[in-house]
Order: structure tokens, then sequence, then C-alpha cells
């Protein structure tokens, strides 16, 4: 399994770097940002959405599969960009957003002109069901003026694609099959887990028609037609698909390599571990003891099983891992490499969000005028309306908002954060003089110890390959787990509080070989005190 021991990096491109001045991020910006990737040492960069959109949701919303958005540059520059990415050893993942297309996309708007053929790559209904859309209302909205409603499980502008339609199938196979040729060996499959839906779609008042659409079986089938047809025949490629509300049993299936579906899967539970009753739009402090018990249930079920883990801490959607599982005032550094090493460490493939590795946290904006992202805005709405005060909106909002991660990446100190010479499409975030790429590679210890988990990952295939067992499953504090592969043994322990813990070591761990530590020259003995935020990985 080729891809084991890579990491992959994921640049949000609106946000990476800006070279002509228009406040928006391009691919000539990616292009000049290859050297600092390489001293990273990540394997893949992962763009998200780069193609022609209207951007009501960021890109997510794609009017044309197989172009590239002008905003962010031409096609040429794209190719140019995989060509030099290759030569700095560095391989390009897209963003395939198969699940709907932008209500702009020529065959949504000849399937209003009253096309058939074109109707049919729709779910269009003459009644509708009671379901939600993830960012708020129903999922249905009229189609035209036809009286009938068409199928949006995200914004209105998302029209759902209609995957039993063999036709909508082989189109969007050939738009893998384009990006193929241009050189991509990577996918990121958005939302893929949603593309089968019931043949009869009927309301379900428990629980907002998910049932009726997630992890059906068909989704199972429909990914190995395209393994199939597309990326099957290509061994490099590394697939990753975007799971919504999944379970570890699909998620094996997704994965194990003789189902021939996907590479990994990403699931999201561990980032819900600080929702009140499931609900995102809630701020209350993270659980530790779910967040344990997850990572466990996931480590052992899918390394017993054979199936592959996408980990990660950061994406376009999350606020910062740093301000909702460290006390990011005091102990930024020591939290910053102690989440890396929980999955850095960990069995399945783990994913760098930009500025993850220079420490980056919520950029603190101070009113509901700096945000953009339409999720934050119909949120903020919604709350006022449940009756919440404008403060504690805004409050929650504040910790939310997928623009946390959105913000501009924060390069040196000077003015919006070496990001751009024009007003940015997105304000900086407010501690980009304390916390920048410049200063981080001059004076900082977090970028230093992400290259060191990274070469670390390529020379011990313990960390690439080892099986997975749960370490002191009922500690209060601390993660613990134990990677096993050919004799050798590896104990990763993460303590995450800012609070010293107590740890009884096995006999055979005493005096083991320390191979990273985010604090200096720890001795290795049986009652071992973990430091606040201390990660330590012993190998014997
Ligand atoms: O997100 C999938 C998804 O399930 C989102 O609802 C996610 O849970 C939410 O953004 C968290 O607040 C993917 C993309 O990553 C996201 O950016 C897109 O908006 C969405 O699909 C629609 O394409
Ligand atoms: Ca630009």
């Amino acid at each position: 399994m080729s891809f084991k021991d890579k990491v992959i990096y994921q640049i949000y491109p609106k946000s990476y770097l800006d070279t002509n001045g228009d406040g928006i991020g391009d691919l000539a910006g990616i292009i000049k940002k290859l050297p600092y990737l390489k001293l990273l040492g990540v394997d893949m960069i992962w763009l998200n959405p780069v193609y022609p959109s209207p951007q009501k949701d960021n890109g997510y919303d794609i009017s044309d599969y197989t172009a590239v958005n002008p905003v962010f540059g031409t096609m040429e520059e794209f190719e140019s960009l995989i060509q030099k990415a290759k030569e700095h050893g560095i391989d390009v993942m897209l963003d395939m957003v198969l699940n709907h297309v932008s209500i702009e996309h020529e065959w949504f708007q000849k399937a209003l002109a009253g096309d058939k053929k074109y109707q049919d790559y729709f779910i269009i209904r003459d009644e509708t069901t009671d379901w939600v859309s993830k960012f708020g209302g129903n999922a249905w909205a009229p189609f035209g003026d036809t009286g009938k409603y068409y199928l949006h499980l995200f914004d209105i502008t998302q029209a759902d694609l209609n995957w039993r339609n063999p036709e909508v199938r082989e189109e969007l196979f050939n738009v893998v099959r384009f990006w193929m040729d241009k050189g991509i060996k990577g996918f990121r499959f958005d939302v893929i887990n949603l593309i089968g839906k019931d043949e009869v779609l009927q309301s379900n008042a428990m629980s907002d028609g998910k049932p009726e659409y997630t992890d059906k079986p068909i989704t199972h089938e429909y990914l190995r037609m395209m393994n199939e047809a597309t990326y099957g025949s290509d061994p490099e490629i590394i697939t990753v698909g975007e799971m919504s509300f999944t379970t570890v049993e699909n998620c094996i299936m997704y994965t194990q390599p003789e189902r021939h579906e996907l590479s990994m899967t990403f699931n999201f539970h561990h980032l819900k571990v600080d929702y009140e009753e499931g609900k995102k739009w809630t701020k209350v402090p993270f659980d530790f003891a779910e967040l344990k018990r997850l990572f466990h249930t996931w480590g052992t079920q899918m390394s017993e099983n054979q199936g592959w883990n996408a980990w990660f801490w950061n994406n376009h959607d999350q606020p910062r891992a740093l301000n909702r599982f460290v006390d990011v005032e005091n102990y930024r550094v020591e939290g910053a490499k102690m989440l890396a090493s929980a999955i850095h460490l960990n069995r399945g493939t783990p994913y760098i969000y930009m500025g993850e590795e220079i420490g980056m946290v919520d950029p603190d904006f101070e009113s509901m005028d700096d945000y953009v992202d339409v999720e934050s805005l119909n949120a903020y709405q919604e709350l006022l309306e449940q009756g919440k005060s404008p403060e504690r909106a805004f409050e929650i909002v504040q910790s939310k908002s997928r623009d946390n991660a959105r913000t501009p990446m924060q390069w040196t100190h000077e003015v919006n954060a070496g990001f751009s010479k024009a007003t940015p499409w997105l304000a900086v975030g407010n501690h980009a003089t304390e916390i920048n790429a410049a200063k981080e590679l001059e004076e900082g210890s977090i970028f230093a110890y992400y290259q060191k988990l990274i070469r670390l990952r390529k020379e011990y295939p313990v960390i690439a390959e080892g099986s997975y067992q749960a370490f002191v499953p009922e500690h209060e504090s601390v993660y613990g787990f134990v990677r096993e592969h050919n004799g050798q043994k590896l104990l990763v322990l993460n303590n995450f509080f800012a609070q010293a813990a107590e740890v009884q070591l096995p006999e055979e761990f005493v005096g083991g070989e320390v191979l990273i530590d985010n604090y200096l020259s720890t001795e290795v003995t049986s009652d071992f005190t973990l430091q606040p935020y201390q990660s330590i990985g012993i190998l014997i």
C-alpha cells in the first residue's frame, strides 16, 4: 500500500497567496509556495474546488467541472502547477463535488428550459418531503414555474444530481478521467456517501431525512463502478471520501482494499465532541471521554478490519482545533504539537490544513460584518429567531464559523499578513503579528515538529503500517495508543489537559527510546508524569 507513509496538505486556494492583487488567492500563489511545502515535506496537496462557480458556497457550487475559475488562473497555469509540484516531489489532489452542481451549471439550465434529458439529471418531484438542508431550511425548492421541486441537500443553489441515471454517472466519470489525464494523482470526493438516494423519497420526522440518503448500499456500488471506470486503473492515485454522518461499518466497507471503492475516508464524529446534544451551533467545552472513545473505536475497528482512516483536526469547514481542544492562551505551542502527534503517529493518513503547521488560531473577528460564509450567516439568523440575544448568537458564530479556518494564510507580519497587497476577500485574523510563517521559520518550533513527524512516518513502518490498540482507555486526561509492526512497538501518550498527568508504564516500555517528545529530555520511568499537553512516542 503505497500511500500509507504519505502526508497530505490541504490548501484553501482563495486564502493561500494572492499574486495579482485582487485580494483572492490564486494558482500562481500556490506555485510560489511550492518550496515552502517541500521544506515541510508533504507528499500531496489537496486543493479545495478551483472550478468556475458562482461562489455561493465558495466553489462547492460548480458550474463547469472541466475548467479553471479565471479568478484562480488559467488551465495552462493549472497544468504548470501540476508539473512544478511534481518537480518538488509533490502530487496534486483535486476536490470532486459529484453530489450536486450549481444551478448555473448548463445541465440545470437546460433542465429548467424544459429539456427532459437534463431534467432526469436531477432529483425532481411533484411533492416535497420534510428533509432539512444541511445549511438550514427545507431541502426542496421550486423547480422554475413547473410546480415541481428539486432536491438540494446543501444550499438552494446546489442541486443534487440523480446518480440513478447511468448518463449522469458517465458524465461524472468523464470528469474524473479528464483530470486524471492532466496528471492528477489524488481525488477528494465531497459528501460522497450521500450520492445514493432511495428511489421513493419519504418524510422522516425523526431524522431530517438522513437515513433516506446516507450510506445507502447502492452508494458502495456506485463507488465500485467509479473505481473501475476511472482511478482504479492507476495504483498511484489516492482517493478519499468525505463521509457525512457515517458509521465505522460503512467506512470499513468503503476502504477495504479488496472492495475497490476508496483508499480512505474522512469522518467527523471526533469533531462533534464540543456540540451540545449533537447540535453544531452551540458552545460547550469538549467531551474528552467521548473524543477518546471515538479515536479508540475507529482506530481499533479499522485496524482489525483492514480499513483506513484519513485523520485531521482542521479543514475549511472547522474552527481551528487549537481553539477547541487546547488552552490556547497558555499552551498554544505545546498543544499544537500534541494534537499533531495524536494523528501523525496514528494509524491512518494525516492531513495538515494550511496554517496548522505554524499554529494558526481562530481570527477572533469582532462583528458579524466580517463573516462571509453562507452557513454562518444563516445560522446567526436562526439563532436570533430561536430567541438568543445578539451577543450570545455572535459568540456562538464566532466559535463555530467555517470562516475561522478560511482566513488568509499568515505569511509575514506585514500588511494583510503578506497574503495580498489588496484588501483580502475575507479579513486576516487578529493574531498575524505573533503567528506567521516567517516568524515561525525563524524562531518557532511547531513547523520543525511537523517536519519531524512527516519524516518519522517515512522512516518507521510501525507508524505507517502498524496495528492500533488502545492504551489506558479509562485515563481521565491521557489519550494513549500502541502501534505494532513486525515485532516493533510504539507507545504514544497525549495529555489533553493543562495539568500534569500520571501514567503507569508497562515494564516493557521502561527505558524505551524516545522517538518524539514535545518537551525536552523526558526520562522514561515506570511511574511516568506527563507535563501539560505533553505528547511522547516511545519505541521498543
Ligand atoms: O461539506 C460536507 C458537510 O457535510 C458539511 O455540511 C459540513 O458538515 C459543514 O460544512 C460543517 O459546518 C462539504 C464541503 O466540505 C463543504 O465546504 C461544502 O459546503 C459542502 O460539502 C457542500 O458541498
Ligand atoms: Ca489573485
